[in-house]
């Protein structure tokens, strides 16, 4: 028997969310002692520190910009596989996934994510990403610490940015695994940004008032984004459609951040939750270019890094 549509509750309350603000905010949090529990396996798998680090000559003899984020063979969460139960199977996240994507939504992506400290941070790589806006820090770790993403900050961005022509049929969920204050790099997101559809990377911001910004997608209008600052405790849980703008500042704290980080997408069946929501948007679902700040080699052409004025 086909389960009833989302009525009034936590379901109906994921998909206005979307529509509204691009976002949705889970009030419960995971359980937080199997959040407490990974975190501490995570942990006494390396030290957080610049021993994490390639030299500055070991990276000079052969940069790799690309390939240098976790993929299949070489992503920690395959090891802790049997411990993610208290996030893919919370009912709040089953529930609220499954109004927007449909009961057989599928899993594309999941990995931990880092948000590196500066003192974790070599003075000579400091000195090389400093203004940058994307501070994917994979390409300056040894090759066998690549099974986590680390971040020294990123700008705000679409996560559709890794998906060149594919339509916005997915979301990211992300979980925090400690307290997340406003040094630890908690995530930014400007609400409502994705009413404007798909925008190529960077974005065009100006800052309105304290908290909002006037953001612009050509041709396709104008809003204005209220940025909301995403502090939580142990397991709090959010996610995001693959149009909201996003992004981090630098780790501040004197300890790493570390967060799961998951992207879902609709399956074969119908979408009812996530058709409604693009259906509500003025601007394309899919783009053919994303980004427009690399060089050929996967280097960084454009400095300039809004999140950072925030
Ligand atoms: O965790 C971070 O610092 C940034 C993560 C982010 O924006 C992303 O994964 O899309």
């Amino acid at each position: 028997m086909a389960k009833p549509m989302a009525g009034p509750g936590p379901a109906a309350d994921a998909i206005s969310d979307f529509i509204e603000t691009g976002a949705h905010l889970f009030q419960a949090p995971v359980d937080a002692a199997a959040a407490t529990g990974l975190l501490a396996d995570i942990r006494a798998t390396r030290a957080f520190d610049e021993t994490l680090f390639l030299s500055e000559a070991e990276f000079d003899a052969d940069p790799q910009y690309t390939g240098v984020n976790p993929r299949p063979g070489r992503n920690l969460l395959e090891r802790f596989e049997d411990r993610l139960g208290f996030v893919e199977q919370a009912p709040q996240i089953v529930e609220a996934v499954t109004a927007l994507l449909g009961h057989d939504y599928e899993i594309l992506n999941k990995k931990v994510v880092c948000g590196v400290p500066a003192r974790s941070i070599p003075d000579w790589l400091k000195a090389r990403i400093h203004g940058n806006p994307v501070n994917n820090l994979g390409a300056y770790m040894k090759p066998q610490n690549r099974d986590i993403t680390y971040f020294y900050g990123i700008d705000f961005h679409q996560d559709l940015i890794d998906y060149k022509e594919r339509e916005a049929d997915f979301l990211t969920l992300y979980v925090y695994l400690h307290p997340v204050t406003k040094a630890d790099a908690p995530l930014y997101l400007l609400e409502g940004s994705h009413k404007l559809g798909g925008s190529v990377f960077p974005h065009d911001l100006t800052r309105a008032t304290p908290d909002t910004w006037l953001y612009r997608n050509g041709e396709h209008g104008e809003v204005e984004t209220r940025q909301r600052i995403l502090t939580g405790g142990t397991g709090f849980a959010a996610m995001w459609h693959a149009c909201t703008l996003h992004g981090t500042q630098p780790d501040a704290a004197d300890h790493e951040r570390i967060s799961l980080r998951y992207l879902i997408a609709r399956g074969q069946g119908r979408a009812p939750g996530m058709e409604a929501v693009n259906a509500t948007l003025q601007g394309p679902l899919s783009l053919t270019d994303t980004r427009k700040d690399l060089g050929a080699d996967g280097a960084a052409v454009i400095r300039a890094n809004t999140v950072l004025k925030a």
